[in-house]
C-alpha cells in the first residue's frame, strides 16, 4: 500500500491511505540513496508499506518514494547528518503581524530564503487586520506590495472576525502547506477557523511574553480536508538558515538573483565591490533597501548566532 506520513515520532509513523491512518514502524536500515540523516522518514513523505501479520492497522514502512523537495537541517545530535523536518511541501506560509506581536521584515526575509532554498513556493498571511489602524493598514499595504512585486502571494486577514479566510481557503486546496510564524500571531486560532477538528489550543499573547514557550514542539501534519494538509511548526528555527553558505545566499533572495551575473567580479559578495549591480539597483531604488539590509545581516551573521 502507498501513505502518506502525517506523524513521526522517530519509532512509529502515522500514514494515511484512502482514509485510514495506518501505525507504522520501519524494518532494519531503511534510506535514501546518498542521505545521511538522523531520520530516514518525515511528515509528508509518501512511503509504501505492509500489514504486519495479523494486524489490521499496523504496517511496516519498505521503501520511501522520491521526493519532491524536503526541508533538513544540521542534526544536533550527531555531525555530518542532517535532520529532516518536512518533505513534499508545495508551499511555505508564514504568518505575520504588523502588531502584537510585530513580525520584522528582517524575520518575514529570513523565513522567505529559507523557504526559497529549498525550493518552496512562499505565502505571506498578514493577521490581526481587525487591530490595524489607518497608518498601519497603509504600511502593511507598501509591504505586501513590496512582496507581491517578488512574487510572493500576500493576503490580509482577521481570524478573529474571519476577514479574507475564504481566500486563504482557496490558496491551501488540495496543497500541503507549512505554516509557521512567531508565537501569538494566530496560527492557532486560524487553523481552529479552518478545520474546527484539528483543535489547537489558543493562548493569550501575554502567556507567551513570558518565556516563549510554545505549544507545538515537532512538526505535524493535519488535514484541512481531502487533500489539504498543512503542518504546524514550531517556529522560523526550525527552517534554519544553517546550511546556506554566503557565497549563495543571494542566488535565494529572487531580485538579486535576477542580476548578480551584471556584477563586475563573479564572486562578488554585493557588500563592498565596486561595479556590484545590486548595490546599483539599491541605489536606484530597483532593490528595495529593506530587501538589501536582510542581505547584508544575514550575510554578516555570525554561523554561531543562526
Ligand atoms: N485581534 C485579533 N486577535 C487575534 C487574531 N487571531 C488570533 N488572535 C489572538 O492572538 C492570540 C494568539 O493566538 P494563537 O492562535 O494562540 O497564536 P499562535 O501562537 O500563533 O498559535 C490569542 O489571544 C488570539 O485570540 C486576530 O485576527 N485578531
Ligand atoms: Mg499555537
Ligand atoms: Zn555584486
Amino acid at each position: 500500500m502507498e501513505g502518506l506520513v502525517l506523524k513521526s515520532t522517530g519509532s512509529w509513523y502515522e500514514v494515511l491511505a484512502n482514509d485510514i491512518s495506518y501505525t507504522c514502524r520501519t524494518r532494519g536500515k531503511l534510506r535514501l540513496k546518498g542521505f545521511k540523516t538522523t531520520n530516514p522518514i518525515a511528515v509528508g513523505d509518501r512511503v509504501v508499506f505492509e500489514l504486519e501479520d495479523g494486524e489490521e492497522q499496523q504496517g511496516v514502512i519498505t521503501e520511501i518514494l522520491p521526493r519532491e523537495n524536503y526541508i533538513i537541517r544540521k542534526s544536533i545530535k550527531k555531525t555530518g547528518h542532517g535532520h529532516i523536518l518536512a518533505a513534499n511541501i508545495d508551499q511555505a506560509v508564514l504568518v505575520a503581524t504588523l502588531v502584537f506581536p510585530r513580525t520584522s521584515l528582517g524575520f518575514i526575509d529570513r523565513f522567505l530564503v529559507a523557504a526559497e532554498s529549498f525550493r518552496i513556493p512562499q505565502v505571506i498571511i498578514f493577521n490581526k487586520i481587525d487591530i490595524l489602524g489607518d497608518e498601519e493598514r497603509q504600511i502593511q499595504q507598501e509591504i505586501i506590495a513590496k512582496y507581491e512585486s517578488l512574487g510572493i502571494k500576500c493576503f490580509e486577514v482577521s481570524a478573529k472576525d474571519e476577514t479574507g479566510i475564504t481566500s486563504v481557503k482557496n490558496q491551501l486546496q488540495g496543497k500541503m502547506s507549512l505554516i509557521s510564524g512567531h508565537s501569538g500571531v494566530g496560527k492557532s486560532t486560524f487553523l481552529n477557523l479552518l478545520a474546527p477538528h484539528i483543535e489547537q489550543s489558543v493562548k493569550e499573547v501575554s502567556d507567551y511574553a513570558e518565556k516563549g514557550v510554545h505549544t507545538t514542539t515537532f512538526a505535524e501534519m493535519f488535514i484541512v480536508e481531502n487533500e489539504t494538509f498543512v503542518i504546524d511548526t514550531p517556529g522560523i528555527k526550525e527552517l534554519g538558515l544553517i546550511d546556506i553558505e554566503k557565497e549563495e545566499l543571494s542566488d535565494y533572495f529572487p531580485e538579486m538573483r535576477e542580476i548578480s551575473d551584471q556584477c563586475k567580479f563573479n564572486n562578488c559578495t554585493h557588500t563592498h565591490e565596486p561595479k556590484c549591480a545590486i548595490q546599483d539597483a539599491v541605489d536606484e531604488g530597483l532593490i528595495h533597501e529593506t530587501r538589501y539590509m536582510s542581505y547584508l545581516s544575514m550575510f554578516y551573521e555570525e554561523d554561531s548566532h543562526r
